[in-house]
């Protein structure tokens, strides 16, 4: 019934005459759920700690699971359980008469969480630009005990806190155990860690992966506590490291498919998608970047699969995404970010005013050259003869007008702001080579006042660039650092949003709706396994 909506949905908007088939291509394609029965491995204490990350560390408790599960409820008791890893998926709470019986119902506040601090600041006053409806807390009242209560939420953490909020005096319960069903498509890991790995590495690795598994549900999602969704950059990263981990790529086809189906009227691709009750995209949310680096992931799954089909199937998707992004070029050969009203995302510092022409002049001039390579992959690169052309000489423009060949680095912007990101996007589109991608990385990365780097997100360009300006050495420190940084702070799964020298960095001005498990965040396990010479 749901797909039967979606269907009906892209039939009537839909750009593609093949909408409708793309839909059920993308149905055909949905992975099946693996389930592992989770349970608490200890009960944990929270103390307020500055040393701690965003103030806040659990330390193991005297008291046992099983001491816990067989305490009588009161009001006011606090329990918080601790899985042992991150999960996702759906809590079951089992309650148990311990002396007489049941006179009243059980009123209890459990909230799931994947940080410490998350669950133990303050929510209110709510102070994020997000709802506060992402955070995973719910009053149950339990009228009947002995019977099992299974939250139909899914949620997505590693502790559970159960709080007694009104119980009875004249009979005891205890919560007699809690359960988690915790789901992921994954499955087996199909490729072997290098063997050569360093102890940090190695544990870079570990959470890498574990970061891509809980993100992998019948999509790709972005975070599965928060958005939950399809989001095209993040598809583009985790269909990378899918390559070098789960080799799943029907879940990537799928996802292509989904986002060719429900493009906008006039055939760019929408950012994301929200796949419940019926897959459906973010109305209205047109950002060019996203659109491009869809092309990027339909060129890799081609690669790694060699599926011609699916990638001629889709290609006329690819060629729009690409003429859409034409039509910003100026007669100057320069990409106008103010042509029309577009959302161009690189990282979140655009909050912090990352002025982003330089990086989008790149970005276009990468896409470009992905999607030449997909038309001769295809035999179709009589329809884009022009690709090459228009490339290089907006190479040649972003040089004459962005360049600063005394400082050597990319200036963005009439302020001609200096940014990592600029020089990292203009490496990875070939804008920077050799000596000059060297320095004008170094220089920007070295300097107090240019804009660093906000997110895992980001960084993995940054890495890339390295990697590609033979920077190879400091791509592996900077990697060691920024990842390994989360694992010492004690991340599970790496997190959306990472600034070493600030634990609190939230796009949404209120850290505990950041996600901890975030898949543009995965992408070590890509650097380790297609560079093992410089990872190692
Ligand atoms: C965030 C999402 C996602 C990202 C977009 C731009 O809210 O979590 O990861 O791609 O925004």
């Amino acid at each position: 019934m749901n797909a039967l909506l979606s269907i009906l949905l892209v039939v009537t908007s839909a750009f593609y005459p093949q909408s409708a088939k793309w839909l059920e291509q993308a149905e055909a394609s949905k992975p099946a759920l693996h389930h592992t029965l989770c349970t608490p491995v200890r009960m944990v204490e929270p103390h307020a700690d500055n040393t701690a990350f965003q103030g806040w560390r659990y330390d193991a408790s005297p008291v046992t699971v099983s001491e816990a599960c067989s305490t009588p409820l009161r009001a006011g008791q606090v329990f918080t359980f601790d899985f042992g890893r991150h999960m996702v998926g759906y809590l079951t709470l089992n309650t148990r008469t311990l002396r007489r019986c049941q006179d009243a119902p059980l009123r209890l506040r459990v909230m799931m969480g994947e940080l410490p601090a998350e669950l133990n600041t303050p929510l209110e006053p709510w102070g994020a630009w997000l709802s506060r409806g992402w955070m995973q807390d719910e009053v149950l009242t339990i009228e009947q005990v002995d019977q099992p209560v299974t939250l139909s939420r899914r949620m997505a953490g590693r502790y559970l806190k159960v709080e007694v909020l009104g119980a009875s005096k004249d009979f005891d319960c205890a919560l007699s155990s809690v359960t988690f069903d915790a789901v992921s498509s994954a499955g087996e890991e199909q490729v072997r860690m290098p063997d050569n790995l360093s102890d940090e590495l190695q544990a870079i690795y570990r959470v890498s992966v574990a970061t891509l598994q809980e993100c992998m549900q019948t999509v790709y999602e972005d975070g599965p506590k928060r958005d939950r969704r399809l989001w095209s950059g993040d598809l583009y990263l985790q269909s990378l490291v899918n390559r070098y981990s789960f080799r799943n790529f029907d879940l990537t086809k799928r996802c292509l498919y989904l986002f060719a189906a429900l493009a906008a009227d006039d055939g760019t691709i929408i950012s994301n998608i929200i796949e419940q009750p019926y897959p459906h995209p973010q109305i209205g949310s047109y950002m060019i970047t996203y659109c491009l680096l869809w092309n990027s992931t339909l060129l890799e799954y081609l690669i790694d699969t060699g599926d011609t089909a699916t990638a001629q199937d889709l290609w006329q998707v690819a060629k729009r995404q690409m003429e859409d992004a034409l039509s910003y070029v100026g007669e100057d050969y320069i990409f106008d970010i103010h042509k029309r009203d577009v959302w161009i995302f690189f990282d979140w510092r655009e909050h912090e005013g990352l002025d982003v022409s330089a990086a989008m002049q790149a970005a276009t001039v990468f896409a470009i050259d992905q999607t030449y390579d997909l038309a001769r992959r295809l035999g179709r690169t009589n329809e884009v003869k022009h690709y090459p052309d228009i490339a290089a000489k907006m190479r040649r423009a972003a040089i004459r007008q962005m360049y600063d060949a005394k400082r050597g680095v990319i200036f963005s912007g009439p302020e001609r702001q200096l940014s990592v990101q600029s020089q990292t996007w203009a490496v990875k589109a070939g804008i920077l080579t050799g000596a000059k991608a060297r320095k004008a990385l170094t220089t920007a990365l070295a300097d107090r006042q240019a804009i660093q780097p906000g997110t895992p997100y980001a960084t993995h360009y940054v890495v890339e660039a390295m990697v590609l300006a033979g920077m190879t050495a400091e791509a592996r420190e900077y990697l060691t650092d920024y990842w390994g940084g989360m694992v010492r702070k004690g991340a599970d799964t790496f997190w959306e949003a990472y600034d070493p020298n600030n634990d609190y960095l939230s796009p949404y001005d209120f850290f505990p709706v950041n996600s901890a498990c975030h898949a543009w965040s995965c992408t070590p396990v890509y650097f380790m396994q297609k560079y093992p010479e410089v990872f190692k």
